[in-house]
């Protein structure tokens, strides 16, 4: 009888896919094993689909994002940058704005503070020295543009002494703490750098770079550690530092996030109401700490300092312009300094916080071309040493709004007082405008801070003391303002790369609201059409 053969065994597959042999289930695989692996595979499936979908989303997304808009504000420290974007939070993202109301009624109170402790400065006699110190470093350290960095000769700077000076300093004198504390309030634990700024007076520091120098290679001498007097502050309103101690000089406050908006709103549990006027709102002004009662006490005291006739002919004299700072609240006194004070919307635009780093705000644009659209706009620090994170930003951006404070034409740049400020501000435009990266970007120019020039203009001071080329035309707005549209026109048309490309230039002062929501709208407008014409053509 034959025997009996069992089938052979089925010939192995031929792969041509060496993968699809290593995935093969094994021979001798058990019903257990079996239903683990079919449960594995699911898994995997699940996974390998959402990663699918997602990638399809991704393209989804920037495939729509070709319609959102990216815009960058950019120009010197001070030029109205985060003004501007505030104006288009108001415009744009109301509700935020509103609920923000309450958090900067602290940034509020330290300008007003900063701007009493300065005149406190400035009437001090001892700082009569220092300008002339600063004179003398301002005159060796000249400039093409400008004739006089800060417009006044030596002899004008001793002057008129303020009779109830001593009196102003001891009835104020609570207020240097105040402004230690609202400064930490304000900076969180890790924003140090943020705050302690580089000092707006060279010279001094690198006398008390000179004098810390000297002290330390003395040091082992055993010499009692001496004190440096910041001159800042006058010595007796209590600013002195020891040698081998910190800077503890008043630096211009900068934070880096919005965190600070909560240690004054949302940590309090404070209501912020949509108007001063509207609402209820949870009342502050029964907690003791709150700064409030320090700068109710010395309402009185701020008020007839800032009203005395002497006080001001000082001023005068020093030429300390207030109001082109936060010298606005300066006249808002017993508004700001009531227990119950809300902020109003122009208390908040005029509201002084210096920036640091970029600041990414989103805002959603509707137009009848255009429903729905993204605005990322881009705040960034302005003052020279944060000037080198705005690159990264060039790649993907559609358009740049460049201000130029063309009021600042008799004024220097904070952190470097060799620098006439609108002097910075043409050379940054001309590198702005040759730039290769940005040839094909939209350029909106913004002359600011018209108010100013016009103040200025109308007080008498020349821009030919300050400019040179402005030789003997008149000096009025007209022909002053006339004057810079052509020379950034000018240097735009010589630099730009691109030649087919318009300029739009627009007088303003963006703390003006409705002035600037016109503004504004224009240039909406014209980012969005010449948005869509790309999107047509790519
Ligand atoms: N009067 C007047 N004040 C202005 C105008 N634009 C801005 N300011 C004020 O000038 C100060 C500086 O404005 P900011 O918007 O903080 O300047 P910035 O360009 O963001 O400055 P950085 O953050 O240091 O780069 C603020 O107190 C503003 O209220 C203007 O057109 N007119
Ligand atoms: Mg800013």
């Amino acid at each position: 009888m034959p025997k009996e053969r069992l089938p052979p065994p089925p010939a192995p597959p031929i792969f041509s896919d060496p993968f699809a042999a290593a995935l093969l289930p094994p021979p001798d695989e058990s019903p257990d094993e079996r239903s683990r692996r079919i449960q594995r595979e699911h898994d995997a499936k699940r996974i390998s689909d959402s990663i699918d979908e997602q990638l399809q989303l991704e393209r989804f997304e920037r495939k729509k994002s070709r319609s959102d808009v990216n815009v960058l504000l950019l120009g010197q420290s001070e030029s109205g940058k985060s003004t501007t974007l505030k104006q288009f939070q108001l415009l744009y993202s109301p509700a935020t704005f509103h609920s923000e109301r309450i958090a900067w009624r602290a940034v509020i109170y330290l300008n007003l503070v900063r701007s009493v402790l300065r005149i406190l400065e400035a009437l001090a006699p001892e700082s009569d020295a220092l300008d002339e110190h600063d004179d003398l470093d301002s005159a060796e350290a000249g400039a093409d543009l400008v004739i006089s960095s800060n417009g006044r000769p030596p002899s004008a700077i001793l002057g008129t002494r303020v009779a109830k000076y001593e009196e102003y300093r001891r009835r104020l004198a609570p207020l240097v703490e105040l402004e230690e504390r609202l400064t930490r309030l304000l900076a969180a634990p890790d924003e140090d750098e943020a705050v302690r700024l580089p000092s707006s007076r060279p010279s001094l520091d690198s006398a008390r770079h000179s004098y810390r120098s000297s002290f330390e290679s003395n040091n082992h001498t055993g010499k009692p550690t001496p004190t440096i007097i910041i001159p800042q502050r006058h010595p007796q309103i209590q600013r002195s530092v020891s040698a081998n101690g910190s800077d503890a000089r008043p630096k211009e406050l900068a934070v880096r996030s919005g965190d600070w908006k909560r240690v004054f709103s949302l940590r309090m549990g404070y209501k912020s109401p949509k108007t001063p006027k509207s609402g209820e709102i949870e009342g502050w002004w029964v907690d003791p700490d709150d700064p409030v009662h320090t700068l109710h006490s010395c309402a009185r005291a701020m008020l007839e300092l800032w009203a005395d006739s002497q006080v001001r002919i000082r001023l005068d004299e020093k030429r300390l312009r207030l109001q082109e700072s936060s010298g606005f609240y300066l006249d808002e006194i017993p508004r700001i300094t009531a227990k119950k004070y809300i902020p109003t919307d122009e208390d908040v635009l005029k509201a002084r916080l210096k920036t640091t780093g970029v600041v990414e705000h989103t805002f959603v644009v509707n137009t009848s071309h255009n429903k729905g659209a993204h605005w990322r706009i881009y705040d960034v620090g302005g003052a020279r040493s944060q000037r080198q994170a705005w690159a990264p930003y060039f790649d993907d951006v559609n358009a740049i709004i460049f201000l130029a404070p063309i009021s600042a034409f008799d004024q220097v740049l904070a952190e470097d007082p060799r620098i006439n400020r609108l002097e910075d501000s043409l050379l940054l435009w001309k590198s702005l405008v040759s730039n290769p990266l940005l040839a094909k970007v939209n350029v909106i120019l913004f002359l600011n801070k018209c108010d100013l020039l016009q103040a200025k203009l109308d007080a008498g001071v020349r821009l030919s003391h300050h400019m040179y080329t402005y030789g003997d035309r008149p000096n009025d707005y007209e022909s002053v303002s006339k004057y810079f549209y052509n020379k950034f026109g000018a240097l735009h048309m010589s630099y730009s790369r691109n030649k087919e490309r318009a300029l739009n230039i627009h007088f303003t002062a963006v703390t003006d609201t409705r002035r600037t929501a016109t503004i504004i709208a224009s240039v909406r407008d014209m980012i969005i059409k010449s948005n869509l014409r790309t999107m047509r053509l790519v």
